[in-house]
């Protein structure tokens, strides 16, 4: 029974077996490299499952049409099919793929008769082949289902001497990280797929394969750096780097590190009093310093390659260097340099701001926060610090702007935090396909070097620091990229709700390519998971299947965004677990996060003249359209404005008109949603056609709750009726 665990990797048997190309019958592969194993072996794999016959692996060159896979370094055979400069335009992590048609495949009895290998994929590192692999794989799947070739980005051409393939990809994004929030009792913080699958009753998990699985789809999409517990560091958890448990993060390192996956493990800060004994935490005390370093030996002694630790510090009732009257310079400094020895780095969570605030104080905005406390410091941090900031200045609330912190440290690296898990959109429950999201987001333009300063460029390390852009080959600038929380968990499918899986997939393929479009993503996705046996026309992909999953996904977050917080307000969800709607549930608490509705009106003033400046934290031209409600775009009006019910939008409506209507649209579409997918029973699976329809019911009935709930909170507070005269209760 079809349950979703094969994700995007199933492979289905092509409906055109018969055509199996000839150069799927051997992979040449030379080198004992692990990763290029694994790469060899993937291939195996996805060739067999799509054409019912395993092919050879082989060291040396046959005397029929094989594919190459290696090294231009290593692989002789790999690297005389590509000029110097076509090897040069490779970076670390990318690939090219060469396929070329025999001159007579039937007469070639000799390898000279061949003319070199049919296909080859190609790295400077054995990663690079790996995603190159991966890549060639997904074409084949849109080749022989009759589509086009999945990719945009690959150069085909029908004429019969050139290459029939010929694709260069480089990954954008340095380092393209998920982090993971569990649990060694095995929970999950914001996890909405089932538990963890790495810990069970704070031991190792004895599922090895269930990891090694993981790191397939993880790999598949060009992930390459993974943080396996909690920023929240518990007591248990605080000892993964004891010899308690560093065999068993050696183990996971092991597993990981076969797809070119690299660890990371969260610390405690205050790893010093709580395991060491010592007094004090302070960065500036030497005896915390050596107590590092000696920890640093320790852990690097039992994975060499372990990427460096994650610090959620002075967050959320975390220990920090705060603690001490030290700057978080001084906090990063101290383990990095204690880390430096062995190439670790220190990835630094810039999460901080006060969540005791008192909610009658107006001054204090939480929004500010992150670029109060870490713009000062600009340019203090060691090489091996990365901080790390999430993609809004508040918490991935359905909507919000783009954190300033971005463009403004410009001689600090980052890493951009995504949220893949749907702590506040709708947690796996209701359909919301992020990847439109995360493209607003990298597309957005912080005019901090001048226009063109885009997210994209920044988190990528590509518009350089103070001005200048950085040089690819200059080691300095590889500590850059995203970092986005996982939404997968033990549930058999991973993301619980099916089409979750999407903002997996979708995730680090953007990462890869932020150039990608949403929906390009979403086509590919829809393509390689509904392919072949899922679809019940067994028709290739069914024509109505692809244009209507698509349709879903792309819609989706709007949908969501209408029935929930309007006009970018955000935090009307119950306190704690975030699920379903509380429009006061945070209004009178000490998290920072405030609506400030009364009769008259709803909003945060964030302006430099009446509010709390927040807006003064972005350049202009940004900052003059948000500090003005004539300019500010709708969908934030309430970010950045207190604004009376009847102020006019944009859109020609008022607030209030809009408040209703959105709600009422929103949740009609969320029906639309669940009778789109009724429709297309006839050509999905039974099974997955029941998993996704549970799901989808609940959004709808859910979101009917949500639509009457602010609805007739905004009727009561401001007493203006809906003009449509729509039940409002
Ligand atoms: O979004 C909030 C979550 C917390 C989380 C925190 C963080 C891991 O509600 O559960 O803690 O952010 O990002 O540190």
């Amino acid at each position: 029974k079809e349950n979703g665990y094969d994700a995007w990797l199933h492979y289905p048997r092509s409906s055109h077996a018969e055509n199996r190309p000839a150069w799927c019958n051997v992979i040449v592969v030379t080198g004992g490299d692990e990763v290029l194993q694994t790469a060899a072996n993937e291939l195996q794999r996805g060739l067999t499952s799509m054409f019912g016959q395993q092919p050879k692996i082989n060291d040396v060159p046959v005397d029929v049409p094989f594919i190459a896979l290696g090294t231009f370094k290593d692989h002789p055979l790999v690297a005389e099919r590509f000029s110097a400069e076509e090897q040069a335009d490779v970076n670390a992590e990318g690939y090219r793929i060469r396929g070329t048609e025999m001159i007579n495949p039937a007469q070639s009895a000799s390898y000279d008769a061949i003319k070199g290998p049919y296909v080859t994929v190609a790295g400077q590192t054995a990663p690079g082949v790996l995603y190159g692999v991966f890549h060639l794989l997904r074409w084949l799947q849109g080749r022989l289902d009759g589509e086009l070739p999945l990719q945009a980005t690959s150069k085909s051409s029908e004429s019969s001497d050139g290459p029939f393939l010929d694709v260069l990809s480089n990954p954008v994004n340095p380092i393209r990280m998920i982090n993971h929030w569990d649990n060694m009792d095995g929970s999950v913080e914001r996890g909405y797929a089932g538990a963890s699958i790495f810990y069970e009753n704070n031991a190792l998990t004895k599922n090895m394969d269930r990891l090694r699985d993981y790191a397939r789809l993880l790999a598949s999409v060009g992930i390459q750096s993974l943080s396996i517990n909690n920023v929240n560091v518990h007591q248990v958890e605080t000892e993964l780097i004891t010899d308690k448990y560093l065999s068993d993060v050696a183990r996971l390192a092991a597993i990981f590190r076969a797809y070119g996956i690299q660890i990371y493990l969260s610390i405690n800060y205050a790893s010093p009093m709580q395991l060491g004994g010592l007094t004090t935490a302070d960065p500036l005390d030497p005896g915390v310093a050596e107590w590092w370093r000696a920890k640093a030996r320790e852990v690097y002694a039992a994975v060499p390659d372990l990427g460096g630790f994650v610090v959620k510090a002075d967050s959320e009732n975390r220990p920090g260097p705060f603690s001490y009257g030290r700057h978080h310079a001084d906090g990063a400094n101290m383990l990095a340099d204690a880390l430096q020895p062995y190439g670790g780095r220190i990835i630094w969570r810039c999460f901080v701001y006060d969540c005791k605030q008192d909610w009658r104080d107006r001054k204090t905005d939480r929004a500010r926060a992150a670029f109060d406390y870490f713009k000062p410091l600009d340019g203090l941090f060691r090489d091996n610090v990365i901080l790390q900031i999430k993609n809004g200045p508040m918490d991935f609330q359905v909507r919000e702007p783009v954190s300033p912190l971005f463009g403004a440290l410009q001689a600090t690296q980052v890493l951009l935090e995504f949220q893949i898990t749907q702590e506040y959109t709708g947690q796996q429950r209701h359909l919301c396909y992020l990847v439109p999201q995360w493209k607003e987001v990298l597309d957005f333009d912080t005019y901090t070097q001048g226009k063109g300063s885009t997210i994209k460029r920044i988190v990528s390390g590509s518009l350089g620091s103070n001005g200048s852009p950085a040089s690819p080959s200059s080691t300095k600038y590889t500590n850059y990229g995203i970092a986005a929380v996982t939404n997968i968990g033990a549930d058999t499918n991973w993301t619980g709700h099916l089409l979750a899986q999407s903002n997996l997939y979708g995730y680090g393929r953007l990462a890869w390519d932020p150039e990608l479009s949403a929906d390009e993503i979403a086509d590919e996705w829809v393509r390689l998971t509904f392919g072949g046996y899922r679809n019940r026309s067994h028709t290739g992909n069914s024509k109505h299947l692809v244009p209507a999953i698509k349709k879903m996904l792309l819609d989706s977050w709007n949908i969501y965004e209408s029935y929930t917080a309007p006009l970018g307000v955000g935090w009307m969800v119950s306190p704690d677990h975030h699920y379903g709607p509380d429009v006061d549930g945070y209004e009178y608490s000490m998290w920072g996060t405030y609506h400030f509705a009364d009769c008259r009106g709803i909003g945060v003033d964030r302006t430099t003249t009446t509010g709390t400046g927040y807006v003064g934290q972005y350049c202009s031209p940004q900052a003059d359209i948000y500090e003005s409600t004539e300019t500010c775009p709708d969908e934030l009006l309430l970010f950045f404005h207190h604004v009376p019910y009847t102020h006019v939008l944009h859109s020609g409506q008022t607030v209030i008109q809009h408040i209703y209507d959105t709600h009422f649209e929103g949740a009609e579409r969320a029906a639309n949603l669940r009778d789109t997918w009724v429709s297309l029973r006839d050509h999905l699976d039974e099974a997955i056609y029941a998993q996704v329809l549970e799901r989808l019911e609940h959004q709808t009935e859910h979101a009917q709750e949500w639509r009457d709930r602010i609805n007739t909170y905004f009727y009561r507070k401001s007493g203006i009726a809906d003009q449509k005269n729509r039940p409002i209760y």
